[in-house]
């Protein structure tokens, strides 16, 4: 294995728009990152992935892009980037970007062209067909329904035409069959490049392919129906990616993280992203995601981690990249609900916040915090579908009401509590108005629980969230313990165990032991096969032991430095 920059790096993801504002605009922007490199240094990360602040018409936050080669104005300018790009490596901290190349806005000039008549010279950049007539009935092309909703098929009157688009209506698709598409897309890729950024996070990269245009078999040519099979992980997509890595990726040694949503297998996984698929460096999966306790919230259930199944996600994933390649190690994203909200417990919000970042960060893998992570950041009270900016929350909480037209509040709960806006609200920085984030109303309300849960507070508290994330970072990037956090093996042990999620790492240095508890009680371990030989790190400072039997307190974790006894 060829030992990179990437492997021993800590990510730290930002959505720019709600990380802080420069200019009391209440929209964070580009030199409110800069501004905040400092306490980005200061917490110990190195590598930012920064969400699209590309010009748009912000019909997605900004994942619907207008015009790849320019800055949103909300958010600055591409001198602010230069500025940005070379504050950051001043630092030590490598920038990468998202690359959104499944698709553009409906304002781009390529569509703006595209939709004018059959014959533009644009047409072919998307994706555009007849529709069907059902019972005198107009339908679209297919019975394929788009992630946001509705089907991912939009209707066009100018050339009474359909055109794909798997989002929203104002993000068609780009057709990637097209040579010229891709070529442009190239020439984008090369621009940032050039521009000096590191690499990028590619948006929705399983989605290039597309099968033939027949109906899904999950539901009637007369209904929509979302079937991922229909637009993922085709084939197509390792020969577009192919093509990329020889002309831009490999060239400019850039850093590419592929996001391939929660459908991609492992075998997939691998395929993209091995040592020797030149195709990208690492793929983003959110298989763990599929094991969060929301639907518990929304039967009245008590909430419940699953544990086993969190156990089995990571697990397969490491055991099939462990000689193939290398991960990304992410709880979260920009699109899920709060990691505290998901798995933590709000009776025990320190040790359970300390312990899922250890779980997390002692893997095998580079480790991305989702900002304001570091702190505990929950999800938010949302009372009102007024209170959301999110297209698909909103989309979410219509599909809820019309499935039950008399229970409001039940269809407003249902969507709140798995809104792509929690993790949206501003960044929650000190006990001032509006959290430090703005001194101008903001563009999205901030949680009110930020008096208790800010960054002031827990960069003045010697024992908090934030200061065990800075342990956890430092033991990767600096401690003798180093190579072992990135580069020993990892086997998960204790498999069955209900309650513990453990795992050894292990180099030719040392081998390190690490015990993570998801339970509410004290749990007992028995360590009589193992000999201590330090405490690396602990979320308590008394774990007591009798004899060879550990006391683990409600979600302790603690890592050892141990010797097996054979
Ligand atoms: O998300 C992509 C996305 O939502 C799907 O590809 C994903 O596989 C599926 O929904 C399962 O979670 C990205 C961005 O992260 C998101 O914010 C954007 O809205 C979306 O692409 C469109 O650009
Ligand atoms: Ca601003």
């Amino acid at each position: 294995m060829t030992k990179k920059w990437w492997m021993e790096s800590v990510g730290y993801q930002i959505y720019p728009k709600s990380f802080f504002d420069s200019n009391h605009d209440g929209i964070g922007d580009l030199k409110g990152i800069d501004l905040k490199l400092d306490y980005l240094k200061e917490l110990g990360v190195n590598l930012i992935w920064i969400c699209p602040f590309y010009d748009s018409p912000m019909d997605d936050n900004g994942y619907d892009v207008r015009n790849f080669f320019d800055v949103a104005k909300e958010f600055g300018t591409m001198d602010d980037v230069k500025a940005l790009i070379a504050h950051a490596h001043e630092r030590g901290m490598k920038i990468i970007l998202d690359y959104v190349l499944n698709h553009t806005s409906d304002e781009h000039p390529w569509f703006v062209e595209s939709r004018k008549s059959k014959d533009n010279p644009y047409r072919d950049y998307y994706i555009w067909h007849d529709g069907r007539t059902i019972d005198g009935q107009k339908y679209p092309p297919t019975n394929w329904g788009s992630f946001f909703g509705g089907s991912c098929w939009n209707y066009d009157e100018t050339t009474d035409s359909f055109y794909m688009k798997i989002f929203s209506n104002k993000m068609p698709d780009l057709n990637w069959a097209n040579e010229k598409v891709q070529d442009e897309m190239i020439q984008i890729a090369k621009t940032w490049l050039e521009l000096g950024i590191d690499g990028f996070r590619i948006d929705a990269v399983s989605h290039l392919d597309r099968a033939p245009y027949e109906d899904s078999h999950l539901c009637a040519s007369d209904k929509v129906c979302l079937d991922w099979h229909k637009f993922s992980n085709l084939p197509k997509v390792h020969d577009y990616l192919k093509k990329l890595n020889k002309e831009v990726f490999e060239p400019y040694q850039a850093l590419t993280i592929g996001e391939v949503g929660g459908e991609a297998s492992i075998e997939q996984g691998v395929k993209y992203a091995s040592f020797d698929s030149n195709e990208l460096s690492m793929v983003f999966n959110f298989d763990h995601n599929w094991c969060n306790n929301l639907s518990d919230v929304l039967s009245h259930k008590k909430m419940k981690v699953r544990l086993a199944c969190i156990k089995r996600a990571f697990g397969q994933w490491q055991e099939a990249f462990k000689d193939a390649g290398w991960l990304p190690l992410n709880w979260l994203n920009h699109d899920q609900p709060r990691l505290m909200t998901q798995y933590g417990n709000y009776k025990y919000p320190k040790a359970s916040g300390k312990m899922l970042a250890t779980a997390l960060h002692m893997m095998r893998g580079t480790p991305f915090i989702y900002q304001g992570e570091e702190i505990g950041m929950t999800n938010y009270p949302f009372e009102d579908v007024g209170q959301f900016n999110d297209i698909s929350s909103k989309a979410n909480f219509y599909y809820h009401l019309s499935q039950e037209p008399d229970h409001p509040v039940k269809a407003l709960k249902k969507a709140a509590v798995v809104s792509r806006d929690n993790p949206r609200t501003p960044m929650q920085w000190d006990r001032s108005r509006f959290a430090g984030f703005t001194t101008f109303y903001p563009w999205m309300s901030v949680n009110p629980n930020y008096k208790k849960i800010n960054v002031e507070s827990q960069i003045n508290d010697k024992d908090s969230l934030w200061y065990h994330y800075k342990k956890l970072i430092e033991l990767r990037r600096f401690s003798p313990y180093k190579e072992t956090i990135v580069y020993g093996s990892y086997e998960m042990i204790d498999v069955d165990h209900p309650e513990l999620y453990n795992y050894v790492r292990k180099s030719k240095h040392e081998t390190l032991l690490v015990i993570n508890s998801f339970s509410t009680k004290k749990v007992l371990y028995d360590m009589s096969s193992y000999r201590i030989v330090e405490t690396v790190l602990s979320n308590y400072p008394d774990l007591k032991r009798k004899g060879n039997v550990l006391e683990l307190k409600p979600f302790a974790s603690v890592v050892y430095k141990i010797e097996e006894n054979i």
